[in-house]
């Protein structure tokens, strides 16, 4: 009989008001039932959010070196349980052990960088243009914040948005997504471990439709944070601007790897086969385009596609297997179509494009390394986000090609050029429209003190990481403090 997990309202571990729930099974071996989750909705919402905001002001009037000492212990819990919870993940999320480990590391960085913030969140000083008077900006908590996450960095992710939103003085309603809701009880189970106040954080689990669409319209929610499809984010837009509500979006990527004809072969294969098959495909990240020079087509394309087919598919928990499922079967319905689509487009299939079913892959949902050449940037293929295994090959004649492919997308999260030419790279480095730009390494990699988020479709102006965190999660309040004793009319009194 599978476990059933609760949610977490003011401290309680609690069961939806209406009894229901539903199952997590693992994509890798779709007999296994990970557990029984809360199938929550609008009530289990509002209760949520009567708790944060119960727990809003003590919260807010902690101070935030106090504050830190929660995510402080809390970064030493996950330290110790990295290779549980890792599993865990690999278990119901069906990424490969590595990465599952690296995706709690990442939550571990996000943690501590963002407890050393507790003796920060620096704001200005500045002179005035009166005298004695005196101006300085201090950073402010927003509310209780809303956040809503995705399944492919079941605990990165949720990570970098709790951690800012605590460290701020937020209070939290927390809605994991459905396919990985075990790594959101762990992390939250630990949170309560390092001592959080009850009420301050909040986990409710359930669908978009059930449990998102209430956070986003309940008036009680201040701010809503999001990371996922770009349909669900112009819902969350629309919802949000009804009522004035801040929101922050990390949404998709049409990411592309630049091959320039001096490039090193070795690292550029090595690197578009991390960006375009790490995670099965299945990141924001994901270098799902690779836009190589003429003159190196040929030789990059064998390499590619030979490295491709040595894939590994199995068992993610297996230490030999180089790429996991995906995540459902609806998703490798989506993956599926696409290489239909790239088919009728006139694309050429090098290699993949079927469901994978040998051996351990039989009971999961695996679909083949898949790469495509002789692709136009025009196609539906080079332009829309997969999420899955499938690589897109277009050739280009010089560096302005390559960048004006690059950028003719409505995307514009991560991009990547290999070269050897410090010219090509800085010419690359300032003309390409994404929020991220690597060279010589692949388009995924992004370090948590760094801010994380791109342009165009794939976001609305935010950043995510780094300090730009801190202005998603606080609001500015300017003091202006006069001490002459006497009225001192600005911009008029000189
Ligand atoms: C995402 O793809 O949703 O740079 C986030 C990376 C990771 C984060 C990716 N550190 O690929």
């Amino acid at each position: 009989m599978a476990q059933t997990y609760l949610n977490y309202i003011g401290g309680e571990w609690v069961a939806a008001q209406r009894g229901r729930t539903f199952e997590n099974r693992n994509p890798a071996r779709r007999d296994e039932v990970i557990g029984l989750f809360q199938r929550s909705d609008h009530e289990d919402v509002g209760r949520a959010v009567q708790a944060a905001r119960r727990a809003f002001d003590a919260w807010r009037h902690t101070p935030a070196p106090k504050r830190a000492e929660v995510l402080y212990r809390l970064g030493h819990l996950l330290i110790e349980r990295k290779e549980e919870l890792a599993r865990d993940m690999t278990r119901e999320m069906g990424k490969v052990l590595a990465e599952a480990r690296g995706d709690v590391q990442e939550a571990i960085d996000m943690t501590l960088l963002m407890a050393g913030e507790g003796r920060r969140l620096f704001g200005d000083t500045t002179p005035s243009e009166l005298r004695r008077k005196f101006c300085l900006t201090v950073r402010m908590p927003v509310g209780v914040v809303g956040l809503i996450t995705p399944w492919n960095f079941p605990m990165a992710i949720p990570a970098w948005k709790i951690m800012p939103a605590l460290i701020c003085g937020n209070t939290i309603v927390f809605k994991p997504a459905t396919d990985t809701p075990l790594s959101a009880v762990r992390l939250v189970e630990l949170i309560s471990e390092a001592g959080l106040p009850p009420g301050v954080l909040n986990l409710v689990t359930g669908g978009g439709a059930e449990v998102g669409q209430p956070l986003v319209a309940h008036p009680g929610v201040r701010l809503i944070s999001f990371t996922g499809s770009t349909a669900s984010g112009q819902e969350i837009a629309l919802g949000c601007a009804r009522q004035m509500k801040p929101y922050a979006l990390e949404m998709g990527g049409k990411n592309a790897i630049i091959v320039m004809d001096d490039a090193n072969l070795d690292l550029a294969v090595d690197g578009a086969v991390w960006g375009g098959f790490g995670t099965s495909g299945q990141r924001c990240t994901a270098a799902s385009r690779l836009v190589v020079h003429r003159a190196v087509l040929g030789e990059l394309q064998e390499r590619f596609v030979a490295r491709a087919n040595a894939l590994r598919l199995g068992d993610p928990l297996r230490a030999d297997t180089d790429m996991g499922p995906v995540i459902n079967d609806s998703q490798l319905e989506n993956i599926h179509r696409y290489t239909e689509i790239g088919l009728e487009e006139g694309a050429r299939l090098l290699t993949g494009g079927e469901r994978a079913t040998q051996g351990a892959c039989a009971l999961g949902s695996f679909y083949q390394p898949t790469v495509f050449t002789e692709v136009k940037p025009s196609m539906r293929i080079a332009r829309e986000e997969i999420f899955g295994p499938t690589v897109a090959i277009i050739a280009v004649h010089d560096l302005e090609e390559a960048i004006a492919v690059v950028n003719d997308t409505d995307y514009g999260l991560s991009a990547a050029i290999y070269t050897a030419d410090v010219n090509a790279a800085f010419q690359a480095m300032e003309e390409i429209t994404t929020g991220i730009v690597y060279v010589n390494a692949s388009t995924i990699g992004a370090e948590v003190h760094l801010p994380f988020g791109g342009a165009k479709a794939t976001g609305n102006g935010h950043r995510e990481a780094g300090r730009a965190a801190l202005d998603t999660f606080s609001e500015w309040r300017t003091l202006y403090i006069d001490y002459s004793g006497k009225l001192q009319r600005a911009q008029i009194d000189v």
